[in-house]
């Protein structure tokens, strides 16, 4: 049930073990043997699982785990670059895979992806920033595509790809920080878009994004903290969408990944735009964070 995104499911378990300061617990050498049979010998690209088809999601999940085990050499990271560079359309937005759909999770997975692998030159990032920056809405907030509707998922792929390619100054800062620290309710969790549920993972979504900007200090950090703390399974330890709810591995890194967000003191820090431990992206890439 979970094959199609098992790349990811891994980095979502490596990465939270990293922060807790027990990547020990899990193999390192079967994992990287994974990844190895994972990627195409056709295309360069990486799939979720042996058999499926390579998409940038899972290219960059693969490339995050590998950056974790610093075992970039495992693969062939050249390869890597040339499926994503051959993704780049004319107007210089990212197609996901060969079938061609569009959205800027794509630009943020490409300029990740090059940023980890040191190869931005071989695709046009001007071009790139045009996309990414005509898919800005009139409230602040960023969609999918041009006048797609303002979700934080999204606004997180734009905010963490403006602050890879170091063009934060063109956002409009105060107005895109206001949408996105409205999300926090009453109860002290954050939602995805006006009206929704809180959801522990728009945590990291909305947080991060916050913290790029530099105005993390516009949401109650004490509230927020409360609420994901009360998300957490007190059989398993895991943290679910919100109280009561079956705890998942995917929202337990991003629970844990905003506790370390909001400085928790049992917490490796984690890089706000690549959701890995500041320690493994600040030997490999300098992101840009605006001042508080
Ligand atoms: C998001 C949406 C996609 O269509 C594809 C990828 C992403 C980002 C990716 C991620 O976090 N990689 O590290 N998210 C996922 O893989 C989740 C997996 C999931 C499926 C079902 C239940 C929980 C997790 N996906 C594919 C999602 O669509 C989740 C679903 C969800 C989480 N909480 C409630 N529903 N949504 C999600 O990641 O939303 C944040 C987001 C949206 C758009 C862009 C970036 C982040
Ligand atoms: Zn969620």
């Amino acid at each position: 049930m979970t094959e199609f995104l098992r790349m990811s499911g891994i980095y979502w378990g490596t990465t939270c073990l990293d922060i807790m300061g027990h990547l020990d617990k899990l193999d390192k050498r079967s994992i990287i043997e994974f990844i190895k049979q994972c990627q195409c010998q056709k295309s360069g690209g990486i799939s979720a699982c042996d058999g499926h088809d390579p998409h940038l999601l899972y290219t960059l999940s693969a490339i995050q785990i590998l950056c974790t085990y610093d075992s970039l050499n495992e693969i062939d990271v050249k390869a890597v670059g040339k499926y994503v560079a051959a993704l780049q359309q004319p107007d210089g937005s990212f197609f996901g895979d060969k079938w061609g759909e569009v959205d800027t999770r794509f630009s943020f997975c490409a300029v990740a992806i090059l940023a980890l692998t040191q190869q931005m030159d071989l695709i046009d990032v001007d071009k790139a920033v045009e996309f990414v920056l005509s898919c800005a809405n009139p409230d602040g907030g960023f969609g999918s595509k041009p006048h797609a509707e303002s979700h934080a998922g999204l606004i997180y792929c734009c905010v963490g790809f403006l602050s890879i390619t170091h063009n934060l100054h063109r956002l409009e800062v105060e107005k895109l920080a206001w949408w996105l620290c409205e999300r926090q309710l009453k109860a002290g969790g954050l939602n995805g878009r006006p009206e929704k549920l809180p959801d522990v993972c728009y945590s990291w979504w909305v947080l991060s994004s916050l913290t790029i900007l530099g105005r993390a200090h516009w949401i109650s950090a004490e509230k927020l903290n409360e609420f994901i703390i009360s998300c957490q399974d007190t059989d398993t330890g895991g943290f679910s969408d919100r109280p009561g709810n079956m705890p998942d591995i995917f929202h337990t890194l991003f629970g844990v990944g905003a506790l370390s967000l909001l400085g928790h003191p049992n917490l490796k820090r984690i890089n706000p735009t690549f959701c890995m431990p500041t320690e493994i992206v600040d030997k490999i890439f300098q992101v840009q964070i605006l001042d508080s």
